[in-house]
């Protein structure tokens, strides 16, 4: 009836029969995840909000709402990876020829999950979020193209973050890092349920963000607003575009990979064992031809967010957008002819080595301009250091060194000292905290406003900025002298005690980390205390460009009254200007909306169980949420009822409650934007 499924797989057992620290640690892990379950679901049935929640969020495909719960996720995710990456530099800080407090086994755990949490459970939700919220406001649309689809993919990602708490909870994680190379994730060398917890949650994952690539795409080439011609849209679309291109192709060869791999683990095929006619390169092939083009999803949109913060901060429209954009197009397609970079020392030669490299390197060109690009863009404006715009310039001289870094190891003779070291940890942290993070926290810091209708604490804004940047420096450059002397990644137990100072310097870092990540949840909360005192219902707090700007805050569930006429770049800025941003239509009409689903839900929820079913053995349980699957599909093809139409007349009342909270506000000055007096009025003078 349950598979392979019995009470050792609990952790609490497991912790009961042998009480080490360690085992005390993996029971504390899952007693979190059931507790915070329980005490989640008894909140929300005291409040009694389970309808609301059910009606106004769980079934909307409202992208807006959709963006706001990606976030929701990858701050979730965000806090439990992050306390994995604390106990890791905790164990290697003490375990300096002694085992320290986590044992071999549990240790590869955490930096699997720690990895694939990061990647696939944070970055894609984080920035799939900040797309889904802001890209529809930025074209001048009422939503995404595919609103239901939509709504399934935020449910795969949902249903994939579920199996990754669950591996806490019941059996085990892989310990075959995030990237689960064969054959260690084979059934011969790792026999339990890891490795299909790891192969399972990447699928759902790679599908849903398959479909957000699909999805973002068409919304990108279909739904503009008139007027808004290619080199008219703001520079985050164009980051987006690619990026969801990038999905579109790179997704398939990862779910492809997880697949073959499952297909060795369950049915014995040998794809990637070494002999019976396998090969584990074409594994390191499939997964890298996805992995590396995954780099610039996580980065592009971050690039995006850095060229509308700094640019609105500085008062300035973005210098080189042309080069900005070309740069962008050719980082897109240069990061898929560089995969190989990724096996340098696996024996294919040089010649091969010299082209990637090469290719590598090429891509340090375009990604030069960008920050040529935002530096002209500061040079002479009118730069206000906001949270955002700090992040965004920790963000250039970080990645810049992390770019140099780079270098080094694309040139393979000089790989081949460092791969599979520290040095290359330091690298990709270096990469993807400035890269793809502060990024994140920027747009987030940036368009929180716009979501909710009030602004963010600046005050602890700033310090989470400090704690950040300083535990970035803390905990990485560290890595790189150890590296540099020749300590391997994922060691349990470090042999040299002249490692550590560094492991320990490097530990302070990671405990600075999570007071960032402490002080982005005080920010949040006291922001939610004055959220009165700080509101910008009329929704321009900072005197901003993109036509997102130029509706209220929150916007209308159908976003804009009027569809906008697009004649420029920086639309809303000149319609500003020129005394056209709030005025009412000349005749309102009849909006029609995409209805609720709960198709999305219900198909997440069923794969989640599909995939707990396929880990355990549990055929009848896998097989039955196949069939729900299909049958929410089915008869979600057969409802009529999938529209939902918003009055002119209601259109109408809004709009002019809208336009009476901006005739009535004060207009502030740029240099008062962080003031009380911020009612989202921006004072046009040029
Ligand atoms: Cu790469």
């Amino acid at each position: 009836m349950l598979g392979n499924l019995t009470f050792d797989a609990l952790p609490f057992v497991r912790a009961w029969h042998s009480p080490s620290i360690n085992e005390i640690i993996g029971a504390g892990a899952g007693a979190v995840v059931i507790i915070g379950a329980i005490c989640t679901f008894a909140l929300i049935t005291r409040l009694g909000k389970w309808r609301y929640l059910w009606t106004e969020w769980m079934t909307s495909v409202d992208h807006k709402k959709i963006g706001i719960m990606y976030v929701l996720i990858a701050f979730v995710m965000l806090s439990r990876a992050l306390m994995e990456a604390v106990l890791i530099r905790m164990q290697q800080a003490v375990a300096i020829q002694t085992p320290g407090f986590i044992e071999p086994n549990h240790f590869a755990q955490l930096f699997s999950t720690h990895g694939s949490i990061m990647i696939f459970f944070m970055a894609m939700p984080f920035l799939t979020g900040l797309i889904n919220y802001v890209v529809p406001l930025q074209i001048g649309a009422r939503d995404v193209a595919f609103p239901s689809l939509n709504s399934v993919s935020l449910w795969l990602t949902a249903g994939g973050s579920g199996l990754m708490m669950a591996s806490l909870v019941v059996g085990e994680f892989s310990t075959g890092g995030w990237s689960g190379y064969p054959p260690y994730t084979e059934l011969n060398y790792s026999g339990g349920v890891g490795p299909d917890y790891w192969i399972w949650a990447v699928t759902l994952s790679s599908l849903g963000s398959m479909f957000v690539g699909i999805n973002v795409a068409v919304t990108l080439y279909k739904l503009r607003a008139p007027g808004m011609s290619w080199m008219r849209m703001p520079l985050f679309c164009w980051t987006s575009l690619c990026t969801a291109i990038l999905m579109i192709f790179a997704m398939p060869a990862l779910t492809v990979a997880t697949l073959l791999l499952a297909a060795d683990r369950y049915l014995g095929m040998h794809f990637f064992t070494d002999s019976l006619g396998g090969n584990m390169m074409n594994y390191v092939n499939l997964f890298w031809l996805f992995g590396h083009p995954e780099v610039y999803i996580l980065v592009l949109p971050a690039f995006g967010v850095f060229s509308e913060v700094v640019s609105a901060f500085s008062s300035k429209e973005l210098y080189g957008y042309t080069s900005l954009v070309l740069a962008t197009l050719a980082i897109a397609v240069l990061s898929f002819t560089v995969w190989v970079h990724h096996f340098f020392t696996m024996g294919q030669g040089a010649n091969v080595n010299a082209v990637f490299g090469i290719a590598t390197m090429i891509i340090g060109i375009p990604t030069g301009v960008k920050i040529y690009d935002w530096i002209w863009t500061m040079f002479r404006g009118e730069v206000r250091f906001t949270p955002p715009m700090l992040f965004s310039i920790a963000f250039m001289v970080t990645f810049v060194i992390g770019g140099f870094t780079g270098i080094i190891l694309a040139t393979p003779p000089l790989d081949y000292l460092v791969h599979n070291t520290l040095f290359l940890v330091a690298h990709f942290h270096n990469m993807l905290i400035p890269g793809l993070l502060y990024g994140m926290i920027a747009g987030y810091q940036y368009w929180f406003p716009k979501a909710f209708g009030f602004r963010l604490s600046e005050r602890w804004g700033r310090i989470a900025f400090v704690c950040w940047v300083v535990g970035f420096y803390l905990a990485f450059m560290p890595l790189y002298v150890l590296g540099a002397a020749g300590m391997a990644r994922r060691t349990q137990e470090v042999f040299d005690p002249t490692f550590r100072p560094w492991l320990i310097a490097a530990l302070c870092g990671a405990l600075v980390l999570f007071a960032g990540l402490a002080s982005l949840f005080i920010q949040l909360w006291v922001s939610i205390r004055d959220r009165h005192a700080n509101g910008v219902p009329v929704g321009d707090p900072w005197d901003a460009r993109g036509l997102e700007w130029a509706t209220s805050s929150p916007p209308p569930e159908y976003n804009f009254a009027t569809i906008p006429h697009v004649s420029n770049l920086d639309a809303f800025y000149w319609r500003k200007r020129n005394n056209g941003a709030y005025h009412p239509a000349d005749h309102y009409r009849d909006i029609t909306l995409p209805g609720n689903t709960s198709m999305g839900v219900i198909i997440g929820v069923a794969a989640a169980f599909c995939a707990f079913g396929l880990i355990w053995h549990i055929w009848w349980l896998a097989g039955l949420s196949v069939l729900i699957i299909l049958g929410s599909w089915i008869a979600r093809s057969f409802s009529r009822d999938t529209e939902r139409i918003v009055s002119a007349a209601e259109v109408e009342r809004i709009d002019r409650a809208w336009l009476a909270q901006a005739a009535a506000a004060r207009p502030v000055p740029r240099q008062l934007e962080e003031n009380a007096a911020n009612e989202g009025l921006a004072e046009w003078m040029a």
